[in-house]
């Protein structure tokens, strides 16, 4: 097992990354193994994807399938082997079956890449025999570490990259250019390459990509379900039956909010799933009826205490095991935890009867209600307001304060800089770190909340949005605003983000609350002397250096 995608990896001296029998976050070093082979399978399927296009062939079941089969193997979203294996033999099956249709009409196509052929064991010891050929690390002595780095910021930009085409597409977005692109980078990196130049051009490249999916996945959450608007959410129960949907799917929320009209089952978001209330075509239903607990880290005991079942649309799940939860945890898509059911269509009448025989909430607690709903369009509608509060020095400057959430300590730095912001600036947050200050009072500033919630990780394009338009506004670069963006990153989906903001010229980001464990020293130098990124210090010192430009 070598695994070093998220930022809870196991760090030594002598080299970082999972590698024991487990990693940090409970995958198996099997599930892991697998998982390599999985994207191995992938990137010969993908090989054979960019063959079909010079000939004009192009098969949108495989377009859709990478994408989605990539996604199961990043960080806290299926931990089933046999899942990961359904899934390598589908890719086989589908490579298959597309060099048929290819050789039928071109007889001589051919495809070198190490996995253009790629067959997979029969049996379960055999394929853990086989995927330890293609562990992560394998020519890691010979590349060297900043060739090895270089290749698992590809790898993980991608996977980040893949999870978001999912995302769009479940909301009826793709295109065929950016399928392309994706299938040309996942053949490329499956050809272990070792050029230093064209991995960092190549990362720069999947980051470009990514914009384009982002803006994708804004232009189907907004078209299905209207442009978020501040709207008060309660974040304590009321009594009554209950179901809590947690993840980034929206769809599934509204599948879930429209089959339990009129059961008296009030429906309750985590984790990711909250700026979800501020969409006209989701709030718009009566009994979505709050938010319960906080970021994913804290899932077994908010999940344990919660009196419904859960369904878990995307990542981040751990292990429900230890908090005795198996038996009404129910993942979609490509989530998997073994032992807990998986529930596939769109009818979600099982998940439903469990909460009807259950008891739910018997006490209402009094209300707390925070806001959320500062998406793009309303963002980009208060762009004028922001400028006349920056030219009136109402307003000193924009925190971004975004990213994904821990459960290390040090990630307490990021409520400590919230809290230090002065009251003439502002807050914006963007994804699951938020938790860690959300529920405290910021006040407003020149009657706008003070602290803003743009959304899930998978808005960052509101959040980039709202910068390109004031610095064009304003006639100035992006780097110029008064703004700057304090990101913390935990997977996959972050270090694409960061990609994007990178290839998009956006310099000068802190992050933190440590350094993805496969950037080397050398490379870390590298990203800030082209993009002046650089990791977070102290809050005093960090908000100083601000505050100073
Ligand atoms: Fe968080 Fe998990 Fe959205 Fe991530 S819930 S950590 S970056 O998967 O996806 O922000
Ligand atoms: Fe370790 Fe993170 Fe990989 Fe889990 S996802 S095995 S914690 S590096």
């Amino acid at each position: 097992m070598y695994c070093v995608q998220c930022e809870q990896t196991v760090r030594t001296p002598t080299g970082n990354g999972c590698s024991w029998a487990q990693g940090m976050c409970g995958k198996t070093a099997e599930t892991s193994d697998l998982q390599d082979l999985l994207v191995t399978a992938l990137q010969g399927l993908s090989a054979w994807a960019v063959k079909g296009r010079e000939y004009g062939i192009i098969e949108p079941g495989i377009d859709s399938f990478v994408p989605r089969a990539f996604f199961s193997t990043l960080t806290n979203v299926n931990f089933d082997s046999d899942r990961i294996i359904g899934y390598a033999r589908e890719a086989v099956a589908l490579r298959e079956a597309l060099i048929a249709r290819i050789q039928t009409q071109h007889s001589g196509a051919s495809v070198i890449h190490p996995a253009g052929r790629l067959q997979l064991e029969d049996d379960m010891p055999s394929l853990l025999r086989q995927a330890g050929e293609y562990a992560l690390n394998d020519d890691k002595h010979l590349t060297g570490d900043d060739v090895h780095g270089l290749r698992m910021l590809n790898l993980y930009g991608l996977k980040g990259a893949a999870a978001y085409m999912e995302h769009a597409l479940v909301l009826g977005q793709s295109s065929p250019v950016i399928y392309a692109q994706f299938h040309g980078f996942m053949a490329w990196l499956g050809t272990h390459p070792t050029d230093i130049a064209a991995l960092l051009e190549n990362a720069m490249g999947i980051g470009q990509m990514n914009f384009a999916v982002m803006a994708l996945l804004d232009s189907g959450e907004t078209s299905l379900y209207g442009n978020p608007v501040p709207t008060q959410v309660n974040t304590r129960p009321i009594a009554g039956k209950s179901i809590l949907i947690s993840g980034h799917d929206l769809k599934d929320l509204q599948l879930l909010l429209a089959q339990t009209e009129g059961t008296g089952i009030n429906i309750y978001t985590h984790g990711e799933m909250l700026p979800a209330h501020g969409y006209p075509e989701l709030k718009k239903y009566p009994h979505l009826a709050g938010n319960y607990g906080s970021g994913w880290q804290n899932q077994q005991t908010e999940f344990a205490r919660f009196p419904g079942p859960v369904v878990m649309t995307s990542n981040c799940i751990i292990d429900p095991g230890a908090g005795n939860y198996t038996d009404r945890i129910w993942t979609r898509s490509i989530v998997g935890w073994p032992g807990a059911k998986h529930l596939t269509g769109e009818d979600f009448a099982p998940v439903i009867a469990q909460a009807l025989a259950m008891e739910g909430f018997r006490y209402s607690e009094i209300a707390h209600p925070i806001t959320v709903g500062f998406g793009r369009q309303t963002l980009l509608d208060a762009t004028d307001t922001l400028i006349d509060m920056v030219a009136a020095k109402q307003l000193r400057h924009i925190f971004l304060i975004g990213g994904c959430d821990g459960s290390r300590d040090e990630r307490s730095y990021f409520t400590d800089m919230a809290r230090e912001v002065p009251d003439d600036c502002m807050i914006l947050t963007l994804a699951c770190g938020k938790y860690r200050f959300n529920k405290l009072e910021f006040g407003t500033l020149a009657g706008l909340p003070r602290l803003m919630d743009v959304g899930q990780c998978n808005d960052a394009y509101g959040a980039i949005m709202l910068a390109v338009k004031l610095a064009e506004k304003l006639g100035c670069g992006v780097n110029d605003l008064p703004l700057t963006l304090v990101l913390s990153w935990f997977e996959q989906k972050a270090i694409v983000i960061l990609l994007t903001l990178l290839s998009l010229g956006v310099n000068n980001i802190y992050t933190g609350p440590t350094a993805p464990a496969f950037l080397t020293d050398n490379l870390l130098q590298i990203l800030n002397d082209k993009f002046g990124m650089r990791g977070i210090s102290t809050v005093g010192a960090d908000m100083a250096a601000i505050l100073s430009h």
